[in-house]
């Protein structure tokens, strides 16, 4: 039998890495598409690239942008996959406000670009796209909580963006019968989150200042409420949706919501530490209740300038039809996160006490 093959553009980032190796384990034959960068970025999928010597590696990278038509038609040519999963984005909230042109163009556009890709190269009828939608699209939300037909209120240029690239997906799916679907998916992460977004912000800085090789961390709105789930539970429905007989849109989430001052809580007591909260607004300041000091404080420049106060997904829908359900409660995430941030906190203490690098104090 031959082997089905799955094209995943953003294959270096969070949810690239857990789904490439969820289907080679399937077996998979896996190409991901990589941008060119001035530095390495592969750490999180380097533990299952294979010499390429080798006959038939299973996981094959390729260069190509989201901004480059004629680099996304040539890979879906040559790869002529069965399945492809559109993970690359600019995915970040906050910076989507500093480039929301370039954001446009990769997170609309670029989806645009590879469904025509799949039109030209005659794969339209052929493969099965996923796009990777987004709980931001409820932003200033309309219903508690969030499914598949609340309306959509975007709140940040990442967020317009994901919505023309939902809307380009459901008419495709339409216009030209193609197997095209959105995951709707709540925020996830997992010890591979990329360093910026609150979790693994809090987790690496909590592991940091618990082993003193940092004083303080820096947050904006402590109040936000996200409802928070695995990467690695995330990425299986993102594959069984396209595993379905008719193209549907899902929302995928746990249904619990925690704010980011809780997750500073629950994150701090894995290295026992107790978090005292004293002040409000800017002034709002949380002391490590042994010794008193001051771990974290206040800073408006990460306040967004419009900012999506409150996240509940009802995965009702998933589960049903998909028989989906997370496996990773919030308390085991956290802890998972905050055990792999304080292995590599210690390999970095080592490093800086030796003088082989020099780690800044606050971040
Ligand atoms: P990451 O930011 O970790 O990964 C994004 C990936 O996209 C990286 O591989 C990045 O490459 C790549 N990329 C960015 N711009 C381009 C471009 N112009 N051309 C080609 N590749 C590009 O995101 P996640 O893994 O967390 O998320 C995956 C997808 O799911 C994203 O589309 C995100 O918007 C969406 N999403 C994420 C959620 C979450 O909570 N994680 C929730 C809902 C949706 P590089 O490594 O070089 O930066
Ligand atoms: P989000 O994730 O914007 O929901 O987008 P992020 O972790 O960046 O923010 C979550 C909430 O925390 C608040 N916050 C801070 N955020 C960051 N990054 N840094 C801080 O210091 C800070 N302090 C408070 C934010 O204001 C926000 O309310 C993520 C991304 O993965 C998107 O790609 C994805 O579509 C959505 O999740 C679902």
């Amino acid at each position: 039998m031959t082997k089905k093959r799955a094209l995943i553009t953003g294959v270096t980032g969070q949810d690239g890495a857990y789904l490439a190796e969820l289907l080679l384990q399937k077996g998979y034959e896996v190409h991901g598409i990589k941008r060119r960068t001035s530095l390495f970025n592969t750490d999180r999928i380097d533990h299952l690239y294979l010499d390429p010597h080798e006959p038939d590696p299973p996981f094959r990278l390729h260069y190509g942008d989201l901004t480059d038509s004629s680099s996304l038609i040539r890979i879906v040519g040559q790869v002529q996959p069965d399945e492809i999963y559109n993970l690359a984005a600019q995915s970040h909230v906050a910076v989507s406000f500093e480039e929301p042109e370039y954001t446009a163009n990769s997170d609309a556009l670029g989806t645009l670009r590879i469904l025509e890709a799949m039109r030209i190269t005659g794969l339209e009828r052929k493969a099965r796209f996923y796009q990777a939608s987004t709980s931001e699209l409820y932003g200033l939300v309309q219903e508690i909580p969030q499914k598949e037909t609340t309306p959509f209120y975007p709140r940040s240029p990442y967020a317009v963006a994901k919505l023309y690239a939902y809307w380009i997906t459901v008419n495709y799916r339409e216009a030209y019968g193609m197997y095209a679907c959105n995951g709707i998916l709540f925020n996830h992460e997992s010890p591979v989150r990329g360093e910026t977004f609150v979790t693994r912000k809090i987790t690496r800085a909590l592991a940091r200042i618990y082993l003193g090789l940092q004083d303080r961390l820096y947050l904006g709105n402590l109040d936000a409420m996200r409802d928070w789930g695995h990467a690695r539970d995330y990425v299986e429905m993102q594959w069984l949706m396209l595993q379905q007989d008719k193209p549907e849109d899902f929302v995928i989430a746990t249904g619990v919501q925690h704010s980011v001052r809780e997750f500073v809580n629950v994150a701090a007591n894995e290295v026992g530490m107790t978090v005292r909260w004293e002040g409000s607004g800017v002034e709002e300041k949380g002391y490590d209740a042994k010794t008193g000091k001051c771990v974290v404080s206040v800073d408006p420049r990460y306040f967004r300038p419009t900012e999506v106060a409150t996240l509940l997904g009802d995965p009702s829908k998933a589960k049903q039809k998909l028989g989906w359900e997370p496996k990773t409660s919030f308390e085991s995430l956290v802890r998972e996160m905050m055990k792999e941030d304080l292995e590599s906190a210690k390999r970095d203490e080592l490093i800086t006490q030796h003088g082989f690098r020099y780690y800044p104090r606050h971040e």
